[in-house]
């Protein structure tokens, strides 16, 4: 019997739910991966990716080599590079050299806002820590930002202005201690798989009642006692509806609203108009429903919510997310167990990403870049004259490509980001890609955007490097090197180190901000110092078990549950919330309401899975589609549709299902050959900078078979 060569365990790159992974190696190979039944998270689950979704690292479309474009690109008529002839392979001091000469170019000549970076929740914490603190000591711009951005904005958003705190106060797994969960717009078997298999073994198990609220009958709604099939977009007139039931059948916790929260009265009278009756007027659920919801949530001892992107992604995204919010502060379901307010985190470390300060408005530990006693708290940390860091606020993600051009970015970093298959209205996006002088790219493979790129940096996977990801439950937990990095691939902390290096002496600093590192935990050293939430987080603490901040010492055991002594704010606020207007209306010409979203088998924009044996599961890309209205449009299961709305359009083979709910489609945005984002619309919400990516009017018409795309495939690349 083939014997493992070694059992490396670890955290599982795709969602947030944070499994924990005993990867068997042999020769240097995943042959492999296995579920711990200690870990945490898991407890000795894992979904598909976790379990067969690896390969993608020795992929071979994997680029190992540093890649130059041959001609270098203007600026407006950049083109994609559609061949590995385009490029040339180069030295890592080729690479660095020509990217720091370029990005110290165009800092010099037009100033720190002309310079830009996303990062990566796929990447580790200290990977993002290092790539915040590149562009912000040595470049002065806080136009660092990353996928947040498109996914939990809102929620951020929200939490702030109604709490003070925004990430997800409890325990993922302490359904299984609830009485009643409430999931809104989270279809979470299919996109936090282990934790949507608690939530079923807890209504099976523990006689937890379920409610679900999503357009879609999703599997969850299967196990649900009430689900609630709004139509996309009217989260608000649901919620304050139930808020209305609440208020006036006197269910809620009248001592806790006035202990805990401020602005109540004005809220109540805001509620008054959102009857059971107007809102099944505008949602399509049911008054009697919407009552019993009500009923089921306010009266039980322990009720926890659960929200994802059908909450957020909306451009009144804000005022979703604290519609629902504010069932948590007229009830009083926080900080005990089985409680709480429980926004999904998406990607393996997108809290981690955020916490490490790689969004636009704050540093490191969420201290905001407009309070100058932050500025010079990170100028001691990075040991950088004082007044080096500018106070205003850099460019979100979906200010960041709009912004490109001769007057605004000219210089471009993308590590482990994917904008032209993430963002809204890709048509525009990828327009304003094209102006952008100089673009870096830093991934695993050539993606849409990378081959747009100046110079393609190619970094390690997260099987090849050590380092931390923060899950859902604010839990950080160890990423260990488990195989050699494939070719000359390096990790992301120490490509961005080797460059900073490189830019200090491009600059001509006589000090410096401190780049010889020579493990990631030296990184997580200085964060931990410097921040107080992970100040007793160390690598040797988390050597077994993760943590879960705030770790506020050595000693500190972690928070499972955040609130139990009052919110950061002190008292939690309400908002007299209004109905808001769908920034696009439905017409004749485009009558169905188009919401995008995720499979179980793939993920985002295609980069990993599709070159994963998970594509031969889901190979194709489809549109689902209710019976009545296939009927309707004379299609049956399987055949081609043309799905259209104001900005374009894309060809994919309906299926027909009774999981679509009628007037409702869905389209996954995981398909390059039938991108959902060239569909979508690009306004976002005026606070979070979200985009509506949740609900587009589009038509659907009968098309022939000749109309579908092949898969369009992205460069090859050589080891
Ligand atoms: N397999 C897989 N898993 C993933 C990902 C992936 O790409 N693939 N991505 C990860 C990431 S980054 C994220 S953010 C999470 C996202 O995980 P989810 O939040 O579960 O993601 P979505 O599929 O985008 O949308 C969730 C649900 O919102 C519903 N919805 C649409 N409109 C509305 C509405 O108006 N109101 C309500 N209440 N619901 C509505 C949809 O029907 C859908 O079932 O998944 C993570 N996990
Ligand atoms: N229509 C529509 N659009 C959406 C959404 C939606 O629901 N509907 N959801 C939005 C949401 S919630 C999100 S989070 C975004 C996600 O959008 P993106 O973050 O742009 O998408 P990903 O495909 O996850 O991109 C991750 C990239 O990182 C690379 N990568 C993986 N590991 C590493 C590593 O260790 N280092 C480096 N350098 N690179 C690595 C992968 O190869 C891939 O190219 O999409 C958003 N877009
Ligand atoms: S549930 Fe999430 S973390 Fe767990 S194996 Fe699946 S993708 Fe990985
Ligand atoms: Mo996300």
């Amino acid at each position: 019997m083939l014997r493992p060569d070694r059992v490396v365990r670890t955290t599982c790159p795709y969602c947030g739910v944070g499994c924990t992974l005993d990867l068997h190696i042999h020769d240097d190979t995943i042959y492999e991966v296995q579920a711990p039944w200690d870990g945490v998270a898991n407890r000795g689950l894992l979904c598909v990716k976790g379990r067969y979704g690896l390969d993608f690292i020795d992929h071979p479309h994997r680029i190992t080599r540093p890649l130059v474009r041959k001609q270098p690109q203007r600026a407006g008529a950049r083109t994609p590079a559609q061949s590995l002839d385009d490029w040339v392979e180069v030295s890592w001091d080729e690479a660095l050299d020509l990217v720091a000469e370029r990005l110290v170019r165009i800092y010099r000549e037009h100033g720190p806002r002309a310079l830009a970076a996303y990062g990566s929740a796929k990447a580790t914490n200290e990977d993002n820590y290092l790539l915040q603190k590149m562009f912000r000591a040595l470049f002065q711009t806080h136009s660092v930002d990353h996928c947040a951005r498109l996914c939990h904005a809102s929620t951020v958003a929200a939490l702030q202005a109604a709490i003070g705190s925004a990430a997800m106060s409890n325990t993922a797994l302490e359904v299984l201690e609830t009485e009643v969960a409430l999931v809104a717009g989270s279809n979470t078997t299919e996109n936090h798989p282990v934790i949507g298999a608690f939530i079923k073994r807890a209504v099976a198990e523990r006689g937890v009642k379920l409610i679900v609220v999503d357009p879609r009958r999703i599997e969850l709604a299967d196990y649900a006692t009430l689900w609630l099939p709004l139509k996309p977009g009217t989260n608000v007139p649901l919620f304050s509806a139930i808020a209305h039931v609440i208020i006036r059948e006197g269910w809620y916790n009248a001592d806790f609203v006035r202990e805990h929260t401020v602005g109540f009265e004005e809220f109540a009278r805001a509620m008054e108009k959102f009857t059971p009756e107007f809102a099944e007027q505008v949602t399509g659920v049911p008054a009697a429903d919407i009552i019993e919801a009500a009923r089921l949530y306010a009266q039980a001892d322990r009720a926890m919510l659960f929200w994802g992107m059908g909450m957020t992604q909306f451009a009144h995204g804000t005022a979703s997310v604290l519609s629902i919010v504010h069932l948590a502060l007229l009830t009083g379901h926080v900080g005990r167990v089985g409680t709480g307010l429980n926004p999904l985190r998406g990607q393996n470390n997108v809290q981690g990403a955020s916490d490490m300060g790689v969004l636009s408005s704050v540093y490191p530990g969420y201290m905001k870049v407009s309070d100058p006693a932050s500025a010079a708290h990170w100028e001691r940390v990075w040991n950088l004259p004082p007044g080096t860091l500018p106070t205003e606020p850099g460019l979100t993600v979906t200010e960041i490509l709009k912004a490109a051009g001769p007057e605004g970015v000219r210089g471009l970093y993308v590590m482990g980001e994917n904008p032209l298959m993430s963002e809204p209205n890709l048509a525009e996006a990828e327009e304003h890609l094209r102006q952008v002088d100089f673009l870096v790219v830093q991934d695993l493979f050539l993606n849409e955007t990378g081959v747009y790129a100046d110079v393609f940096l190619p970094a390690a996977s997260f099987a090849e490097k050590d380092g931390t990801f923060t899950n859902t439950d604010r839990r950080v937990q160890r990423v260990r090197q488990a195989l050699s990095p494939r070719g000359q691939a390096r990790p992301d902390w120490a490509i961005l180190a080797d460059l900073a290096r490189r830019i200090e002496a491009k600059l001509g600093l006589d000090y410096t901000a401190g780049w010889d590192y020579r493990h990631p935990a030296e990184i997580w050293d200085e964060v931990a110092a410097a921040v107080p939430a992970y100040r007793g987080i160390s690598y040797d603490r988390i050597e077994k078990v993760g943590l879960q901040w705030p770790v506020p010492s050595p000693d500190h055991p972690g928070t499972p549950f955040l609130y139990a002594n009052g919110f950061p704010s002190g008292k939690g606020r309400f908002f007299p919330l209004d109905f808001p207007e769908a920034p696009e209306p439905a017409s004749r010409q485009y009558p169905f309401t188009m919401t995008t979203g995720r499979l179980l088998e793939h993920w985002h924009g295609g980069t990993m899975t599709r070159h994963s044996d998970l594509d031969a599961l889901y190979p194709m890309p489809i549109v689902e589609v209710h019976p009545v209205d296939a009927a309707a449009l004379g299609i049956a299961d399987g055949d081609p549709v043309r799905v259209s709305s104001r900005r374009g359009s894309v060809v994919v083979r309906a299926r027909v299902t009774e999981k679509a709910t009628p007037g409702v489609v869905f389209l996954p945005f995981h398909f390059a050959e039938a991108a959902a984002n060239l569909l979508t619309l690009d306004v976002v919400d005026p606070q979070a900078k979200i985009p509506h990516y949740k609900a587009t009017p589009v038509r659907l018409d009968p098309a022939p078979e000749a109309a579908l795309v092949n898969p369009v495939w992205m460069p090859r690349g050589r080891r």
